[in-house]
């Protein structure tokens, strides 16, 4: 029946994202088969998906996967397949050795490539194309994160008709940052393809306003950009924070898990019972500070401010990016790191660092939640950082401290962890301590308001708000209401 095929194939609401919310799984060698992937996203948009007609445009996640469209725990999935030379220039190289780097404040040196710019063009024209086919007349489509910058207006250019949103994950830098980016211009006209321009904090919003008042010379009126139509006229793009979160009570319900207490009571066991767990837990990226908190931690026990028998550092990096070449180089000096701190302290029964270069499953993770006095979050720079949501999340005793890097977004409502600035090593040694010697009533009070406030707003508040906003940025800027 060709009108069911025609119907099935399109979408009142299109996610487009770099990765399908699916992992194929080819352990064993075999042809493999398709399992969720536990990221954020999936869950977040998950009722959404389920509420419309949904589809997600997206990667497979290996070179050279060619996939039909097919349909998946209640989506329907659109593959974009990307060659190996794809996966190099426009994944590895623009995204991630170019934006990356040059977002997050030139922690790295963004390295600017012209082939890689051709890539990352020709495979966002792909998407794109992939988004365009699949959305319904008059539908909308949420395009996710920086390796996506040039679709909204390569899709609004194709489908006028659809309304578009984009969200962008992770910082956006200060204007004397990103005008280093040899196509600045044309980054700026990609996002402002959308009707609403998605960041994760007020200054990351305002940043981007900053910029194109300065490069396209647009007019910005609070959250609004006044950007020239097509056939004329204009209309108003929506620049504004939407600070994403976690699915709190998912991380609430692991907690509770008797199974799961008892295994962080084991953790600690394994650890040798020390009086004070500290934790850090990250994708091994620059980003994250994990040599500065090395580095704190290393001096207070080199100071004796801090006992190998009384404390442990565990410390979790998650492998990421290991064919980028700052990512290799940054492995071998965390665990030269590692190696000295414990060689010069370690004692028979005590080691100051437990170093895991591993994934864990999440409910691995909640019982390091639990078992953890302190958590370490020191990022030098970081668009939100759901760990430090996820750890107070699943603190349901109401005890633990966290240690937050104001340059991380969850800063902005975290406003009751023990702040820190990464980049002063003396004022984290002293954080540390603060957190490690901080009487249970004070950190009662601190966690209880910082629980409130990953209670009060999810992510499905998240993807609530930023769509809400969408559905109303459509209307006004619909024919019926311009002037
Ligand atoms: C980007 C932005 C922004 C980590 N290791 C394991 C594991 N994880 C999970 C954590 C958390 C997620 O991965 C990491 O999220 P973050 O927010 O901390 O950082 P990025 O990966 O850099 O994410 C960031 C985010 O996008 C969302 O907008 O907050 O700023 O950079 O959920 O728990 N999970 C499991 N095993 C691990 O070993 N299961």
């Amino acid at each position: 029946d060709r009108s069911l095929e025609a119907c099935m194939s399109t979408a009142d609401f299109v996610v487009v994202a770099n990765r399908l919310p699916v992992d194929r799984n080819t352990d064993g060698g075999g042809d493999g088969e398709w399992r969720r992937s536990p990221g954020g996203l999936v869950t977040a948009l998950e009722p959404v998906m389920r509420r419309t007609e949904g589809a997600w445009v997206g990667w497979p996640g290996k070179p050279d996967l060619e996939f039909e469209p097919f349909d998946f725990d209640g989506m329907h999935l659109v593959p974009v397949a990307l060659s190996a030379a794809d996966v190099e220039d426009y994944y590895e190289g623009f995204s991630n050795d170019t934006i990356w780097p040059l977002y997050h404040d030139v922690i790295a040196a963004p390295r600017y490539r012209r082939n890689w710019w051709e890539a990352y063009q020709r495979v966002n024209r792909r998407f794109a194309e992939a988004a365009a086919a699949v959305a319904a007349d008059g539908g909308t489509v949420w395009v996710q994160d920086y390796q996506l910058q040039l679709v909204p207006k390569m899709l609004r250019d194709m489908r006028p008709d659809l309304t578009i949103g984009y969200f962008h994950h992770i910082p956006f830098p200060a204007y004397g940052l990103y005008s280093q980016l040899p196509w600045r211009k044309q980054v700026l006209e990609g996002l402002l393809g959308a009707d609403v321009i998605g960041f994760q904090r007020i200054a990351d919003a305002g940043n981007f306003a900053r910029a194109v008042r300065r490069q396209l010379r647009y007019e910005t009126k609070a959250s609004g950009i006044r950007v020239p139509a097509e056939g004329g006229g204009h209309r108003t793009a929506l620049a504004k924070a939407f600070p994403i979160s976690i699915s709190t009570d998912d991380y609430i319900e692991l907690a509770q898990r008797p199974d799961i207490q008892a295994r962080a009571a084991e953790i600690r066991e394994d650890l040798g019972n020390p009086k004070t767990v500290l934790l850090g837990v990250d994708r091994l990226d620059y980003t994250k500070g994990i040599r500065h908190r090395l580095k704190a931690f290393g001096e207070l026990i080199e100071d004796g401010r801090v006992s190998v028998e009384d404390a442990t550092l565990v410390q979790v990096a998650s492998p990421s990016r290991e064919r980028v070449e700052s990512y290799v180089q940054l492995r071998d000096e965390i665990e030269l790191t590692v190696a000295r701190i414990n060689g010069d302290h370690d004692t028979w029964g005590h080691s100051a660092i437990r170093y895991m270069h591993q994934a864990f499953p999440r409910e691995e993770m909640v019982a390091l939640y639990l078992a953890a006095d302190i958590m370490l979050v020191t990022a030098l720079r970081d668009g939100m950082n759901l760990v430090a949501k996820e750890y107070v999340a699943s603190r349901i005793d109401n005890r633990g401290v966290l240690v937050l890097s104001e340059f991380a977004g969850a800063a902005d409502e975290l406003a009751s962890a023990v702040r820190i600035n990464p980049h002063d090593i003396d004022g984290m040694k002293d954080a540390i301590v603060r957190a490690i010697e901080m009487p249970a009533a004070e950190q009662g009070r601190r966690m209880r308001a910082l629980r409130k406030r990953v209670r009060e707003h999810d992510v499905e508040d998240w993807s609530r708000a930023f769509l809400d906003a969408l559905a109303s940025a459509a209307r006004s800027n619909s024919p019926a209401h311009s002037a």
